[in-house]
Formats: structure tokens, sequence, C-alpha cells
């Protein structure tokens, strides 16, 4: 049981290692990484395409990777902004890595690209524990998603550098309460910004584009006071594995509660299974 932990670590240490030195290297090019993410369905591609396309028309050079099991959708959608776009298909892995995204770039993010958005893949669990090499974490819920998010996936939550509500012009028909979301973003990241959008009304559209352009002009970015597992390397972002919960160590109550809880040892966090080798994932640019 150690034994796997102590691999996950091992994992998540070498993965930010690796992320601390892809950001060094994309900085020294003048590229600033935004890593988005959320559960699927959430409005990242809708929201993405709205922000590329403003970029575009304002002359900001920008690209955007994204990442799915399968289909080729997000980046036809994410193409139609007229700027270079890169589907990586990753073949059942539940999240990206630094190394793969590293060798994503290799021979295609064109010189100059100032902002490289990178949609993750669609989950609230795996993507959270993986720093990208970015500098801007941008995690997004949807107001048919529930005001109790943030506390069901605290890592995500929590390493949060900016927190997008989407959806708002369906908050009011599916009842969504907008202070019970940021009270409970407050309780587990303190002083997280939390905007609320609407991508199919423009509303909040330009917002994350703004703060990515301040973050990769040397502006102020949110420290998220939960700690960060993995290389300790002081990056403006990253990886961290559920600070406070410990790996393979599962809570279990059953109701009508019965005035016990018990605490189990089951199997370890479900990021260490399904690597998929960085070279065979499936690949295609639109540019
Ligand atoms: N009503 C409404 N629907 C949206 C909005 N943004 C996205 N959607 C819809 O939500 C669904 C999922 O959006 P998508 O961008 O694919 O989410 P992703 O899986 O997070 O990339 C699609 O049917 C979108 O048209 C929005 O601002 N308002
Ligand atoms: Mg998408």
């Amino acid at each position: 049981m150690c034994r796997v932990v102590d691999l996950q670590q091992t994992v998540l240490v070498k993965n930010d290692e690796r992320a601390g030195a892809l950001r060094t290297e994309l900085a020294a090019r003048g590229t600033t990484v935004v890593n988005l993410l959320s559960s699927p369905g959430s409005g990242k591609t809708e929201l993405l395409e709205a922000e590329l396309a403003l970029a575009a028309s304002r002359g900001v050079p920008v690209a955007a990777l994204t990442a799915d099991l399968a289909t080729e959708h997000d980046a036809e959608r994410l193409a139609r902004a007229g700027v270079p776009v890169k589907q990586v298909l990753t073949d059942g892995l539940c999240h990206l890595e630094a190394d793969m995204l590293a060798a994503q770039l290799e021979g295609w993010l064109p010189d100059g690209t100032r902002l490289l958005f990178v949609e993750n893949v669609g989950n609230l669990v795996c993507p959270a524990s993986y720093d990208l090499g970015e500098s801007l974490r941008v995690v997004l819920a949807s107001v048919t998603e529930g005001e109790d998010k943030p506390l069901k996936y605290p890592t995500a939550f929590g390493l949060a550098q900016l927190v997008v509500v989407t959806k708002d012009d369906i908050a009011e028909a599916v009842g969504f309460d907008e202070e019970a979301f940021r009270a409970n973003v407050r309780q587990i990241n303190p002083g997280v910004e939390v905007v609320v959008t609407s991508a199919r009304r423009g509303a909040g559209v330009g917002i994350v584009l703004e703060r990515a352009l301040d973050v990769a002009g040397g502006g102020a970015v949110h420290r998220p006071v939960m700690a960060r597992t993995g290389a300790g390397s002081g990056s403006g972002s990253g990886a961290g594995a559920d600070a406070g919960t410990a790996y393979g160590h599962t809570h279990v109550r059953t109701l009508p509660d019965a005035g016990t809880h018990s605490h189990p040892h089951q199997h370890p966090h479900p990021d260490t299974h399904a690597h998929a080798p960085a070279a065979g994932v499936p690949v295609r640019s639109h540019s």
C-alpha cells in the first residue's frame, strides 16, 4: 500500500519537475500557458472559442490545445476562431501530463505565441493533480452542476487561480445559488477570484483573456493556500494532491446515521493507472 502511495508521489514529483522546466522554457519563448479544468460539459470549449475569437480580433497571438478521450469535435469548434489549434486524443487517459504537453508542442507551437490555452480532459479529479507548466489555472463550473462542487472537488477548486461560473443565462431556471457557491469556494480557496459568465450571451467573455494577459505581463496571480504535492518548485501554479487528504484513505458513512464513520483502507488515488505513452497519443492540428 505504502509503496503504491510512494509511487504516486514519485509520479507527481516527476511531473512537477517537468512542468517547472516547461514553464521556464515557454517563458523564454514568451509564451504563457493557461490550463482550463472542469467537468465534462461545463462549457470550456464554448467559452474558450469566444475568448480565442476575441484575442484574434485584438491581434493577440494565441493558440489552443484541447484534450479529449475521443473525437476531434472540440478542435473543430475552437478552430473557428481562426487561431492555431491542436487536438490530442488521450486514448483513455483521464488527464494531460507535463511531458505529454511538452511533446505535443514540439514543432507545432508557433513562435511568438503569447498565450497557449490548454483545455484539459473534462474531469475534476485527475487533471487537478497535474501541473502542466501553466501560469494560470482556471477552473470552470456551470450553474447546472450545483453549489457544492468546490467542496466535493477540493483539489480542483483549491488549486484554482481563477474560478469561472458558466451558463449564467440558465442560472435562474436551475435555481443556482451564486452566494452559496461563492461561500463554498471561499472555504476551499480563500481569496480566489470568482467570475460569472455566459458564453451563450457573451456575458463575462474576455475576462479569462484579460487575466491571462495580466499574468503574461508579469502581473500578480492568486496563490492558493492549498499545499502542492510534488516538486515544491515555488512555481506560479501547478499540481497538487489533495492537501490533507491521505491517499488510499476512504471515508465511509451509512445512512440512516448509526453514529459511526469508518475509514477502510482502499486503493490509492485514481491517477496511478492508465498511463499512455506521450508518443503514442493521436494528434490532429487545425490551423
Ligand atoms: N445555456 C448555455 N449553454 C452553454 C453555455 N456554454 C456552453 N453551453 C452548452 O453546454 C454544452 C457543453 O459545452 P462545451 O463547451 O462543449 O463544454 P465542455 O465539455 O466543458 O467543453 C454544449 O451544449 C454548449 O452549447 C452557456 O453559456 N449557456
Ligand atoms: Mg470541450
